[in-house]
């Protein structure tokens, strides 16, 4: 019982956070959500409610006494009575107040009926064919309970049977039967065989079986005919379905109508039908019909969940590409950089730091010889190139005024695209950004190229945490130099020269450039790039010898690796705020606010499941 309850929870809970993952993901092909939904709450739940009331389905051969033991139950003469005249034609059901109002109730009686429901306004209705009435009102019966009286199945004109369609549905609808018998039919074949086919084709129900019998008989006889009833139903193992045997002793009385039918258990002393109607624990009657729907839902939702499962990784995978394209981008953007602004910089800080006697050094002269020599080419080479001013693609700073609008325009292109062409493959855009894409769509693209643009001079120009950064740098590099005075010397006389050569730029690529001239640093994962050199050209002009190239690529390596992690994450803040950020974050915010939901369907699905098995 403990664990129904926590499955019943289970499935509740699976109600409320199956459409909300769906509407987080906004996940299609879901149309049977809209069905798995009411399912749960027309069928399952309401039937877990120890409210939700059993139907207790009167049923029997013709003349039974059927429509007698109804109105005996709900204390009212509701169904006509006796022989040919009194005939039933159509289902009748006898329910109250508060069964119209339980939810799902009077829906799933219905539609167990297959379809209409009409209420009971002349009494006459019922000796005439149609839909399946309902009377509303006051009853003797237990609350728990609705009565169904059924239909009697003669045989017509032309041998055909009428009313079964109807008893059947009623039957079917039925949690529990009743069961009368007469002492000349209680060993009828052909009543019981019409009940028990009914059974073995839509699952065992429990039944009470009530015996109409002369006072006469003694409780040992009617036990004796009642069992013979049972296994004409249920067969040998009729035990586990029988809910009591009872008797009704004939009364001319009851049939005068002048008093209700007295039906009286045999087993139990003094136990009226009534009685062990009302002893009767709704939810455990059901528990067979609440395990197959259960299992059916709990089966429908675990698709789902499936689904919704894949629906996420397919948002995981386009977050990541879109990413990727990002930062591809940014890649672009920076491939060209005019790095004499970096070198001229860091040779500052660099001096800056410097012990007092090298300094000292240096201006007395005790500098090296060659830098000097360094200096006259690389000043040749700066007049050289300045000469060719105004050819774009030779000005790193015009340069990377081309390649920002440039990847800009790409990363826009990819952004607002359905699907997302990324490595030669295409992603489908999920529909979670697909709002956001539109929106996009619909701003003044220009207006954001426009202000891309003019965040070139704050890309190129510096931010306090670099010149930290920058600092800390230079400090660790003078550290790890010791105090070998010459290679110290080197290092700051190298770096006073390399910005004059004013065609140092770098070029971003992945890949080793190998034969490339120049200082080659390798910047493995920067911002999650894989590969990714950076070319510091040097001209062969400026004479640096094999084995100072080698020193300064060692030193230069991490200087180039803090500038460009800067810039990189600048130009991405960039990005990201003019481009992509609100389709990312569309994708960003479903999938994690659906990771949590899913997370908590799939510990439903597991708790739910426990019922089912
Ligand atoms: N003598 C006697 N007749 C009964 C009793 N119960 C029902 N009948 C009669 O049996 C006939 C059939 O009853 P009814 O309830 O209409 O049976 P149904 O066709 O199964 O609904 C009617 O004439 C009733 O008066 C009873 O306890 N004693
Ligand atoms: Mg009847």
């Amino acid at each position: 019982m403990v664990e129904q309850s926590s499955s019943a929870e289970a499935l509740r809970a699976l109600r409320r956070l199956l459409p909300a993952a769906v509407d987080l993901l906004k996940a299609d092909n879901l149309a049977d959500l809209a069905s798995w939904v009411d399912v749960l709450d027309l069928k399952l739940l309401p039937r877990l409610e120890p409210r939700f009331p059993l139907v207790a389905a009167v049923c029997g051969g013709g003349s039974a006494g059927k429509s007698t033991l109804f109105n005996s139950l709900v204390g009212r003469g509701l169904s006509p009575t006796g022989g040919k005249a009194g005939l039933n034609r159509r289902v009748l059901a006898a329910v109250r107040d508060d069964h119209v109002t339980q939810k799902g109730f009077m829906q799933s009686l219905s539609q167990a009926f297959g379809g209409r429901l009409t209420p009971l306004t002349d009494p006459g209705m019922l000796t005439t064919p149609g839909d399946p009435v309902y009377w509303q009102g006051p009853s003797q019966a237990p609350a728990t309970v609705v009565l169904l009286d059924t239909p009697d199945i003669d045989t017509g004109a032309k041998g055909e049977y009428h009313n079964r369609e109807q008893a059947r549905q009623s039957l079917e609808s039925a949690d529990v039967f009743i069961y009368i018998f007469t002492n000349a039919t209680y060993n009828n074949r052909d009543n019981t065989d019409f009940i028990a086919n009914m059974l073995t084709g839509m699952g065992v129900r429990p039944c009470f079986l009530v015996y109409r019998v002369y006072p006469s008989y003694s409780d040992a006889e009617v036990r004796e005919h009642a069992l013979t009833v049972a296994r004409n139903i249920y067969g040998a193992d009729y035990a586990p379905h029988l809910l009591g045997m009872f008797r009704a002793d004939e009364d001319n009385a009851v049939a005068a109508g002048e008093r209700a039918m007295r039906v009286q258990s045999i087993d139990q002393l003094d136990q009226a039908l009534v009685q062990a109607l009302a002893a009767l624990d709704p939810v455990r009657m059901r528990a067979e019909l609440i395990r197959s729907m259960a299992s059916e839902v709990i089966g429908q939702a675990s698709r789902m969940h499936h689904h919704l499962e894949q629906t996420q990784s397919q948002v995981v995978e386009y977050v990541a590409a879109l990413e990727q394209v990002q930062q591809k981008c940014v890649q672009r953007a920076l491939s060209h950089f005019p790095t004499d602004r970096v070198l001229g910089r860091f040779a500052e800080i660099w001096q800056a730091g410097d012990p007092a006697h090298i300094r000292i050094m240096r201006g007395t002269g005790k500098v090296v010889e060659w830098p000097f020599r360094l200096i006259t080419s690389a000043l040749r080479h700066r007049r050289k190139h300045r000469s060719g001013e105004g050819d774009a693609t030779g000005d790193p700073e015009a340069r990377l005024d081309i390649d920002l609008l440039d990847a800009a325009t790409v990363l826009y292109q990819q952004t607002v695209s359905d699907p997302l062409q990324v490595d030669g493959r295409s992603l489908a855009a999920p529909a979670v950004v697909r709002a956001a894409q539109e929106r996009m769509r619909g701003k003044d693209w220009k207006a954001a190229l426009t202000h891309i643009h003019q965040q070139r001079e704050v890309i190129l120009s510096w931010s306090e945490q670099l010149e930290a950064d920058l600092r800390r740098l230079a400090d660790e590099l003078r550290g790890r130099m010791g105090f070998v005075d010459q290679v110290r010397q080197t290092f700051a006389a190298l770096l006073n020269v390399l910005p004059a050569t004013a065609a140092i730029t770098y070029i971003l690529s992945t890949g080793d450039p190998v034969g490339a001239a120049g200082i080659k640093v390798k910047l493995t994962g920067l911002l999650g790039l894989k590969d990714l050199y950076a070319l510091i050209a040097i001209p062969a002009t400026a004479g640096i010898k094999k084995a100072d190239q080698k020193q300064l690529e060692l030193m230069l390596a991490p200087v180039a690796r803090t500038w460009l992690a800067h810039k990189f994450s600048e130009v991405q803040t960039l990005f990201e705020q003019r481009i992509t950020g609100e389709v990312l974050e569309s994708a960003r915010t479903a999938h994690a606010q659906s990771a949590d939901v899913i997370q908590k369907v799939s510990r439903a699905l597991g708790q739910a499941r426990k019922l089912s098995l």
